[in-house]
């Protein structure tokens, strides 16, 4: 018998569910990218399908382990909607996997069980009769609904055994799917349910603020979208406001879950950080704490305006660089420095800056990695303690399985550095492991300037003074083709392949710049491609932006008369 002659039930059953979720015929291709499947919701029906086959395949060949399954589209409209996977210890599916989610996605439906056969007998090798686990979750859009029960049909036609959350925050989606699948280890991640990860973040945030008291109060827009909810929810676990350990003024706003229309609307981290300007509902008074979530709560931008209404960001670049000489410092105090090695991870889009700040003022490495948070999870869970940011404010602070350890059996020598090593291990609860969360960002950067108040200076004002931002801007060029922009592998998408000649030109152009820096690269996202600046002053940063727009542009025409 051949090693692939075993047999593969639900064949039939999964090929009969699939036709009350056909592929449409005309379609556009499928493709499972760094944020899963995303797009108008109308089509996304069989797509969803698809997914609850493939979460059910993957747990399956995990032995049983819990698969997550978001329904999202964070910062998009609300008429967009996305679907994801989330491997057993909260992180994303594994890439090699993503071909099989496309493949699903792409076959004709009467094709479907052919292809499923196809794809268990590729990754399971042999006879698997595993019992399969899913969760599953959706953030506020009308249209998870129904998605959910395209799931579903699916869950049940593949003989999946599934828990349905409802309406979630995409990290607490994760922080589930990790808790449920370390429940028999000797540390769990955490108890099973919604409440336990209020509760375990307001335990960290206690440790963490004894016998401190932020400064102020901080005003939290939520994009009208599900981080509303969930904030509102964890507030309930939170020490009083005039308590002082601990106590915070936390005001929501932007908080209509209820009207679709107005999600993302004029609000939220994406608005604030691609706009650079607060959400049209700002009235904060000068050096009043303010930050953004996006859609489904996994990022999250500060900001604060100075006397005169001068608008001051913090983005992801800021927390990153915040959090790393914060945890840095406490790791020396703790007495663990020579045993806990830390490094940031970001990507190009890193303000020039903070990397500077990060390499030469912190002493810490900094390593580089293409867009998108699975590139940047995946290099900073090599480090002790890993730090990673994207600009955009997605990102998080990953602690190994060493760094715990030291944490936990280390041994104060001074009531100092006991005060460090419990403000530290607080810190491990605080933040979430398995993804970037606006929820357990803020909190983290709340118990920092908590503890780096008091010298009378504004504690976010200092923030922002730690360094300045090179001048920078973002563009978005529309092109025919974004495939024809490749980049060169192992550059971390800072230098171009095709088209041909290219990136020469561009290297021409940024050197005519003091502290000049461009990079071009398709987006993952959308039909575009992005094209990123910085320089010495914002009048060379307009230039050069501008001349690089030309430069494509003419590329275009260029390639639009080669063809005919
Ligand atoms: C996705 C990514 C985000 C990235 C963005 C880039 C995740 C969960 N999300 O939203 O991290 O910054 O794509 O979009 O990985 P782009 O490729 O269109 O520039
Ligand atoms: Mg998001």
């Amino acid at each position: 018998m051949a090693e692939s002659d075993f047999t593969v039930q639900y064949g039939d059953d999964i090929a009969k569910a699939a036709k009350h979720h056909a592929r449409p015929d005309k379609s556009k291709p499928f493709a499972y990218g760094t944020a899963g499947f995303r797009m108008n919701a109308d089509l996304l029906d069989s797509v969803t399908f698809t997914v609850g086959i493939l979460a059910a395949l993957r747990s399956r060949k995990l032995q049983g382990k819990t698969i997550g399954v978001m329904i999202t589209a964070s910062h998009n409209p609300a008429r967009d909607n996305g679907v994801k996977i989330v491997d057993p210890y909260g992180d994303m599916l594994e890439q090699s996997w993503e071909k099989h989610a496309t493949e699903l996605a792409n076959t004709p439906t009467g094709e479907i069980k052919q292809a499923y056969e196809r794809i268990a007998r590729e990754v399971f090798k042999s006879e698997n009769k595993e019992e399969a686990h899913v969760i599953i979750a959706r953030d506020t859009r009308p249209s998870g609904k129904a998605l959910v029960k395209a799931l579903t049909d699916a869950l049940n036609a593949i003989g999946a055994k599934y828990v349905d959350y409802g309406v979630l925050t995409t990290p607490i989606l994760h922080y589930l799917t990790r808790a449920t699948n370390t429940q028999n280890d000797s540390h769990p991640y955490g108890e099973i349910s919604e409440e336990g990860y209020y509760k375990k973040l307001a335990a960290g945030w206690k440790t963490a603020m004894q016998y401190k008291k932020p400064e102020g109060s901080l005003t939290v827009d939520c994009a009208n979208g599900v981080g509303a909810d969930a904030l509102k929810k964890f507030l309930k676990h939170m020490p009083a406001e005039d308590d002082e350990s601990g106590g915070i003024k936390i005001n929501v706003i932007n908080d209509r879950t209820d009207d679709p229309s107005v999600l993302n609307e004029k609000a939220g981290a994406d608005y604030v950080k691609t706009g650079q300007r607060a959400p049209e509902s700002f009235d904060g008074k000068p050096f009043e704490r303010w930050c953004s979530y996006d859609g489904d709560a996994d990022r999250i931008i500060y900001y604060f305006t100075e006397t005169g209404n001068v608008f001051r960001m913090l983005d992801g670049d800021r927390i990153a660089t915040l959090a790393a000489s914060f945890i840095g410092n406490i790791v020396e105090k703790a007495g663990l420095g020579d045993k806990i090695q830390i490094a940031v991870v970001q990507t190009a889009y890193a303000n020039g800056a903070s990397t500077k700040y990060i390499e030469e003022r912190l002493k810490l490495k900094v390593e580089c990695t293409p867009t998108g948070v699975k590139h940047l999870h995946h290099v900073a869970s090599r480090y002790d303690i890993g730090v990673y940011f994207e600009a955009n404010g997605h990102g998080t602070v990953l602690f190994s399985q060493n760094a715990l350890r030291q944490i936990r059996k280390a041994d104060p020598q001074s009531p100092a550095q006991l005060e460090a090593l419990t403000t530290l291990q607080a810190l491990t609860e605080l933040i979430n492991q398995t993804v970037g969360d606006a929820l357990s960002d803020m909190l983290l950067v709340e118990v920092i300037l908590a503890h780096q108040s008091g010298d009378g200076e504004h504690s976010i004002a200092k923030w922002f003074t730690t360094y300045t931002d090179l001048p920078n801007r973002l563009l978005r060029v529309e092109v025919a083709d974004k495939n024809s922009f490749t980049t060169v592998p192992d550059t971390a998408e800072r230098k171009l392949q095709t088209p041909e000649g290219m990136q020469g030109k561009l290297d021409e152009l940024v050197a005519k710049y003091t502290s000049g820096r461009c990079f071009v690269r398709a987006s993952g996202t959308e039909n575009a491609v992005r094209v990123y600046g910085e320089a010495a002053s914002k009048h060379e940063v307009d230039n050069l932006l501008q001349s690089v727009e030309v430069m494509i542009e003419r590329g275009e025409a260029a390639s639009r008369v080669d063809q005919h």
